[in-house]
Parts: C-alpha cells; structure tokens; sequence
C-alpha cells in the first residue's frame, strides 16, 4: 500500500520503502519554472532531513522528465530560488539522489540530472544542454559538471553544437549511467537503493585528462560553427575553465556568463524565435479542422525539388510513389535520392541498412495512374503556370476522392490551379525550399478555396516531416519571394546608383546573412530571376523604376556560377565569385543610361536600404492578410533567406533600432524606387512588438 503523497506546488513526493519519489509535475514539458524550483527545493530539504528516507527518486509526469528552465521567464528578473541552489540542495543531501529521465532532459532538466549522483534513461530520453541555440550558455553547472563526465573536447562539441542527446548515444558517452530495462521508475529505485549510502557528486570528479591538441581541435570546430554567435564562444570559454578553476569560482562565472547573455538582444532574438515557431502551428479559423489521414504520398516531377522532396517523405517513414514523364527522366530521379542516401550513408548520418529501407519505400512511375491511391501528391515540375495546369487536369482525373493536391510553385498563382479542377478546396501550396530535404522552412499556401482540413493536414504533415510550416495567403512570391524580390530589385537599384555587386554583399554578409545578394543569384542561376523579369514584363507598370542590369548580364551568357560568370566571375569553374569588370561596365553603363550620377555608399547606407525594404514589404504582406503575423515573416526570412537569426528576423531587428533610423532607411527607399512606391504602415507593425 503506497504512503500518502506529498505536495510542493507542482512537486509530488511519494515515498515507499525508505526511497521517495520526487515527481515534477508541470505540465506541458516540466520546465522549470519558479514554482518548481522552489517545490524541488522544499521537497529535497525535507527528504533530506527526514531520517525514514534513505535513497530519492527524481521523475517527470507526463511525457517528459524536464525540458529545460522556463524559458517564459527569461525576459524579466529570476526569482529564487534558482537552479543553482536546487542543484546545491541536491549534492549537500547526504542521501544518494538518482535522475530518472524519459522524454527530454534538456537544458536545466540535465544540469540537474548532472547534480544527481546516478542518472538511469528509458530508450525514448533525449539529453543535452542546446542552450547555445537560444543565444545562452548553460546556467546551472552544465559546462562544469558535464565535462568532468566526457572530457573537455567532448562537452566542448556537445554544449556548443547543442546536441540532443539519444537514450543509446547517452550511455555509450558516459552522460548518462544506465538504460533502464522497461520500467523506469522501478529500476531508479532499485538503482537510489544499491547506491545507498554513497553519494557520487561530479562536482567533486576530476576532468578526464585529454591532450592540448584535443581540446583546440573541439574548441576550432565549434568557434568554426559559430558564425559570430557570441553564445558560442563564451560556451568554449566557460567549459575550459572546468580544467582550471575551482569548481566552485568556475560555476560562478558561468552563472555571470548566462545572466549576462540571457539579458543580450541576441538571447531575447532566439527565444522570440522558439515562440514564433510553436505559434506558426496555430492557424487561426482551422481549430476545429480534423486533418486528413496521409499515410501515403506521390510526387509528380523527379528533378532536384521533386527528389529531395520525396526524400522529405522517405526520411518520415511515408511510402512514396515518384512519377516523370519518361523512364530516363525517372531514372535520373531515382539516381539523384540514391546518390543523396549514399553522401549520408558516407558522412555517417545512416547506416547503409537505413538507406536500403528508406529506398524500398520508393515506387517509381510514369504513369498518373499509379497515384491513384496517394492520400496526398505533390507536384513539383517545371515552374511554368501551363505545365503545372496540365499536370492538375491530370490529377484530377486519376486521384481518389479527398486526396490532396499540393502544388510546390515558389511564385504562381494557386488560385489559379485550383480552378483547373473540380476539387478546388483539395489544393494547397507546399513551398519547400532547396535543398528540399535539408531547409527546414515549408510555405504553406492556402488558396482562396483550400478547404480548413486541407490546411490543418498541410501542418501535420509538415509536423511528420520535421519541416516548419508558415501559412502564407496568395500573391506572386507569397512570404519569401515577394520581400526577397523587393530586396533584390533595391541591391540592383543601388549599383545603378554608386555601389558595385561586391559593395553590396560585403554589406550584407557584415550584417550576418551567410551570402550577399548577388553571390545567392549566382549560385541559383540568373535565369530564374530573368524568366520571372520576362513573365512579368507585360503587367510592370511602365513608369516604375527598372534596372535592367540582371537582363544584360544574361544576354552576355553570364548566367551565374554553372556558367563560369555571373554576378562575379569564377575563374576554372572554381567556387570563390572575383569581381569582374565586365560586370562593372554594365553597371557604369546602367547608371550613364539612367542619368545616374554615381556615388559610393557606405555599408551602413546600403544595410539600412536593404533592410527597409525587407521591412517595408513585410509590412505591405501584414496589410494585405498574406501574413497573419509578424513572428511568421520573420521565420520565413530566417528558415528561408539566411536573415541571421541573431536578429530575430527583418521585422523583430526593426522593433529593436530606434525608430528614427528605421524612418530614414524608409525615407531614403522612397526617393530609390521612386514612382509607384508603396510605402507600409512600418510603426503599426513594430508597435505590436512592445510588450
Ligand atoms: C535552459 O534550460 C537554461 C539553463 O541552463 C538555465 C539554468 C538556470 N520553456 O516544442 P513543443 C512549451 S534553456 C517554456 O511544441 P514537442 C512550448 O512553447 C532551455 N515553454 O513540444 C509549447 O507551448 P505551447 C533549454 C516551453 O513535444 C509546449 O511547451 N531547453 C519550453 O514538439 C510544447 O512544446 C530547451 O531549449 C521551455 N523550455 O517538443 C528545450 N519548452 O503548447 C526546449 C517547451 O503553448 N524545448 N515549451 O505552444 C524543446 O526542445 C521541445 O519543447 C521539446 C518537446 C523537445 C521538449
């Protein structure tokens, strides 16, 4: 007959035989918050002091152990108790404290796993310290204890990749000391009684010996990770000094790091950013849209999107069936997802069994008809309103009743493929970007008839592939396409105006964004930006400002890197883009035809153009209802551009520059574009961002 419980706020304890069971109970993920701390805090003191407990158990309810601390609470001031001292009540308990961890150990649930004396995993535990993901170090011992676990170069590349640790990994790497055999609980009690009377405080362990080579080698790939995320390095930093410091100066100064970062824009950035994620789910008008089982998928189109976008669906566990229009087109297709599972089965990602398996689930076609029992098609074939109109009439006729048809157009109108059909409210856009089985972002498009299901079956699927979905309304370029073509046409706008291509990325890259401008349009190939110049030509308004430098380069053959010359030239078809003076004289050209007195900018003039017209058409996008929020613009941008995300994202970075600034970039946009400018209602936007 189990004892009565106990109870501290979200904290349960439950005691039998001599062992309590101290439960955390806050749900939907433990974090621990304040109310847990100070409940683990009361709860361990008195077990601690009790003289009939002789072993405690710590244990989360529900699906998970703890997902880290509250990341809610990080934007004001923390109240005590904090972790630390729970981790001090811990480790200053005479009696052995065991971690019995399922689900996720993250973060704080881990640093206070670490000041148990034995931590036991059930097979589905992930563990790690990912704090370096929201612009923070680990603030509750994490840096200190967990290297005298694996060794400095170990922790060095677990706490700066912020890996997620699995059950089996977790064992094998010493962070955890045992698998349980089934039942968790039972084995965490057995384990609290065979330690009994010994306490195993890490804190009180030496670090591992390791050799000097080791330790720099970890420490140069991570600050090789880093792209100046200062959270990094000051991780790096705090860990060596495990091997320095006394223990207890060295948790100090990490505890000094963590606040210090935890107050920085950067960690206020990435954690607006974990948030707008988990909102990108909730889609207003659809919450009681039930989604539409899909257990089996066809893409029609096997080229570079079509492929990597079956392997979206294959990494899932979902059957696909791939179609082309020919056995060679086919074939190239299946080449192209074999050689891909192949480069992960060499870099070590799967084992060559995995990618048997994921290859098996692949039913290649050239007929339609073999989709006849998809729950779900996407197509993903030539970017032209015509071909795609066709493959829908086709669709149509071969699809059972309630599938549904995705289209992965990157700018046509869905509406208009919709009306093809006589199922319009089955159509959605599923937007993936390239690499399709790499980028995270999904724009999901919903057309003007996409049925609330469609929509809610779009998410979950999206949820069952890992990706992360932004609804987006329709409009040529929907999200993405639409503030990256507005930020485009202004780079072109500024050479004509002084600055030259290499100007222009400088600027860009030295604001964070991984590649500038005009080394992205090589790389991709300007004859996507041509073909789209060609199909829009007939409705651009003839007085708005054009540059037809991008056309120019075109006709010269310079059609980007696959071309040996674009923006840059690329010496023996070599990666590193050198300026070129062709290019130059084009662009002198465009200013002398324009009447264009040539001045140069500076980067912080070209920064601040740049980004007032990624704000500005955010802002445009908010207007119109193709974006419901703002957070949704800024993932786009970042999931989806290479917007740093050390800014939150184009509209977050506004909502923190002071609003005169923002102001004079709009104002300086103005006079650029001149006629037809539309100026967005930026203030309106921003204010939604003060809280
Ligand atoms: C840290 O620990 C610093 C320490 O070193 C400092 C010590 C002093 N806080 O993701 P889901 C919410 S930093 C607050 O959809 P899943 C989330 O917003 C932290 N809320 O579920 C959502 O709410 P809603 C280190 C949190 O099953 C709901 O829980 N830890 C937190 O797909 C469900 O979340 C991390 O970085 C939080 N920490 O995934 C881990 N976590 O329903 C962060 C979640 O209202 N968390 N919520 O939208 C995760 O990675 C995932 O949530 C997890 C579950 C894998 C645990």
């Amino acid at each position: 007959m189990p004892e009565p419980s106990e109870q501290f706020g979200p904290i349960r304890v439950q005691r039998s035989g001599g062992i309590a069971t101290v439960v955390i109970d806050n749900p939907p993920v433990n974090a621990s918050s304040w109310d847990v701390r100070r409940g683990l805090l009361t709860a361990i003191e008195q077990m601690s002091a009790d003289p009939s407990v002789s072993g405690i158990v710590l244990i989360g309810a529900g699906k998970t152990f703890i997902a880290g601390a509250d990341i809610k609470e990080f934007d004001g001031p923390l109240r005590d108790p904090q972790m630390p001292a729970v981790i001090a009540a811990v480790e200053a308990c005479a009696k052995p404290v065991v971690a019995a961890i399922h689900g996720a150990a993250l973060g704080a649930g881990y640093e206070l796993a670490l000041g148990c004396d034995a931590r036991i995993v059930a097979a589905d535990a992930i563990v790690g310290l990912p704090e370096v993901m929201l612009g923070i170090i680990p603030g509750a011992g994490g840096t200190q204890r967990l290297p005298r676990l694996v060794g400095l170069s170990a922790a060095i590349d677990l706490i700066t990749a912020g890996r997620r640790v699995k059950a089996n990994e977790a064992v094998a790497l010493g962070m955890v000391d045992a698998m349980s055999t089934g039942d968790l609980h039972a084995d965490a009690v057995q384990l609290a009684r065979s330690v009994q009377g010994r306490k195993r405080r890490l804190s009180e362990l030496d670090v591992p010996a390791e050799s000097d080579a080791d330790i720099a080698a970890a420490a140069d790939r991570a600050i090789g990770r880093a792209k100046g995320a200062a959270a990094i390095v000051e991780a790096i930093t705090a860990i060596q000094k495990a091997a320095t410091l006394p223990f207890a100066q060295a948790l100090a100064e990490e505890r000094a790091t963590f606040q210090r970062l935890r107050q920085s824009t950067e960690a206020a950035a990435k954690r607006y950013l974990f948030f707008a994620e988990r909102d990108a789910f909730r889609v207003p008008g659809i919450e009681h849209a039930r989604a539409r089982a899909v257990t089996s998928v066809g893409v029609v189109g096997a080229g570079t999107m079509g492929a990597g976008i079956a392997i979206c669906f294959l990494d899932a566990g979902l059957p696909v069936t791939l179609i082309e229009r020919d056995r060679n087109a086919l074939d190239a297709g299946l080449a192209r997802i074999r050689s891909t599972y192949q480069r992960m089965v060499d870099t070590g990602r799967i084992d060559s069994a995995t990618m048997a398996q994921r290859l098996a689930r692949v039913t290649p076609s050239t007929d339609l008809a073999a989709l006849a029992g998809a729950d779900l098609v996407v197509e993903a074939v030539f970017e032209d309103i015509a071909v795609k109109q066709t493959v829908f009439r086709e669709l149509d006729r071969v699809l059972k009743p309630g599938a549904i048809l995705g289209s992965n157009t990157s700018y046509l109108d869905l509406d208009v493929l919709a009306r093809e059909i006589s199922r319009p409210g089955d159509v959605i856009g599923l937007h993936f970007f390239a690499p399709a089985n790499v980028m995270r972002l999904l724009e999901v498009v919903r057309g003007a008839q996409t049925a609330p299901d469609v929509l809610a079956t779009a998410l979950a699927v999206a949820k069952a592939i890992r990706k992360l979905p932004v609804v987006a309304r329709v409009c040529e370029g929907f999200i993405g396409n639409r503030i990256y073509s507005a930020y485009r046409t202004q780079c072109e706008f500024m050479l004509e105006e002084g600055a030259l291509p290499a100007d222009v990325d400088a600027a860009i890259t030295s604001f964070g964004f991984a590649m500038g401008p005009f080394a992205v349009t090589d790389l991709s190939g300007l004859d996507i930006a041509w073909r789209t110049r060609q199909r829009l030509a007939l409705i651009r308004d003839p007085k708005a400002r054009y540059s037809d430098v991008l056309d120019k380069l075109c006709e010269a053959g310079r059609l980007g890197r696959k071309a040996g010359k674009g923006w840059y030239s690329y010496p023996e078809g070599g990666r590193r883009g050198v300026p070129d003076d062709a290019v130059r004289a084009i662009v002198e050209d465009a200013s002398r035809r324009r009447g264009i007195t040539r001045v140069q900018m500076t980067p912080g003039q070209i920064q601040a153009r740049a980004l007032a017209a990624i704000v500005n058409e955010a802002t445009l996008l908010l207007a119109e209802a193709i974006a419901a929020r703002p957070s949704d613009v800024d993932l786009v941008l970042v999931n989806g551009y290479g917007f740093p995300s050390q800014h939150g994202g184009p509209l977050f970075w506004a909502s923190r520059q002071p609003r005169a600034e923002i102001e004079a970039g709009l104002n300086a946009l103005a006079a650029s574009v001149g006629h037809g400018f539309r100026r967005g209602d930026v203030g309106k936007v921003l204010d939604q961002f003060k809280t």
